[in-house]
């Protein structure tokens, strides 16, 4: 593979990964970050350690930027902005979409060539399976610097629209995190039974991962339309009531289950509680 020249903006826990990642492939790796005591580590693995933004961009034809936020994007760039000219910037700080189309745009004005990217993995798990990397905007750039990208995770290009990348990655982290909000609500009903988190753990984990085997039925549902279709679940059998009642019992909060059990009462009083589960997508679709 051939070496290319990359610069990295920001040595925080995942822009460390990602630059290391890098020099241990071989990739002639510049560094900085504001702090700089951070590009020790990066230095002894054999990067380079830029003392200024301007040295940093000026080093590499490809800048990663793996800040904090959108405006620590612009903090560090909208100086150097005429030094990006020419280059490719690939941006893997989370914002939002719209934050990611801004920068996108900023960019094409400065004639830096943009690639949006949204990292799926945590920083130990850069370069190992399971990490992905979405990422959208310029198409060409995602092709030419694929090699590179696919040493931190699996990279897809979504598409041209900056903003993509971080709207799946924002729509994924949803999923995740509101999985790990019912896996504390369920350990802190058993701790009063004195069950440790641990231990619920190994009982949770098994059956959340069977459970993942439902989403491609539930979104076949939700793509079709057809909530009525036979061998659904239906909402009015969903009903969360005795889990909402056993949780109170317990005295901890209901909050993470009264949500889904909004979700589902919207459906029944507009009269389909007869019909599937997967009704509670129009809830969230269309709110109240
Ligand atoms: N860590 C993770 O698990 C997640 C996984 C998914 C993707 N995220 C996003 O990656 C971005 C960086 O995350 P991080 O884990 O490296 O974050 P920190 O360790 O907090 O490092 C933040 C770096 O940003 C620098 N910084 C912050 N503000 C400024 C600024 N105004 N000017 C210049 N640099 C700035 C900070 O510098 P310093 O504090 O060391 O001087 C760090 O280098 C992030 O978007 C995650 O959402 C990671």
């Amino acid at each position: 593979m051939t070496k290319t020249n990359v610069t990295v903006l920001g040595l925080g826990a995942m822009g460390a990964a990602l630059a290391a990642a890098l020099v241990r492939a071989g990739h002639p790796t510049a560094v900085w970050n504001r702090t700089p005591a951070k590009a020790h580590a990066l230095v002894a693995l054999g990067a380079t350690a830029a003392d200024t933004v301007p040295d940093a961009v000026t080093a590499s034809d490809v800048v990663v930027a793996c800040l904090l936020d959108a405006a620590s994007v612009h903090d560090v760039l909208d100086p150097v902005a005429d030094l990006l000219t020419g280059r490719t910037l690939i941006n893997v700080t989370t914002t939002t979409p719209e934050q990611a189309r801004e920068i996108a745009a900023w960019a094409a004005g400065h004639g830096v060539a943009y690639l949006d990217g949204g990292i799926l993995a945590v920083p130990p798990m850069i370069g190992l399976p399971g990490s992905s990397i979405l990422c959208s905007g310029s198409e060409a750039a995602f092709e030419q610097h694929r090699p590179l990208l696919d040493l931190w995770g699996a990279s897809t290009h979504l598409g041209d629209d900056p903003g993509l990348a971080s709207l799946y990655d924002l729509a994924l982290l949803a999923g995740m995190y509101v999985m790990f909000a019912g896996f504390f609500h369920g350990a802190a009903m058993v701790a009063g039974a004195g069950v440790s988190a641990t231990a619920f753990a190994r009982r949770a984990a098994p059956w959340l991962s069977a459970m993942t085997g439902a989403l491609a039925g539930l979104a076949a549902v939700v793509d079709g339309g057809d909530y009525t279709a036979p061998g659904q679940q239906s909402l009015d059998f969903s009903d969360l009531r005795d889990l909402i009642d056993a949780s109170a019992a317990q005295g901890i909060s209901t909050e993470v289950v009264d949500v889904v059990q909004e979700l589902i009462r919207r459906q029944v009083d507009a009269g389909r509680g007869g019909e599937g589960f997967a009704r509670i997508y129009e809830s969230v679709k269309h709110p109240a």
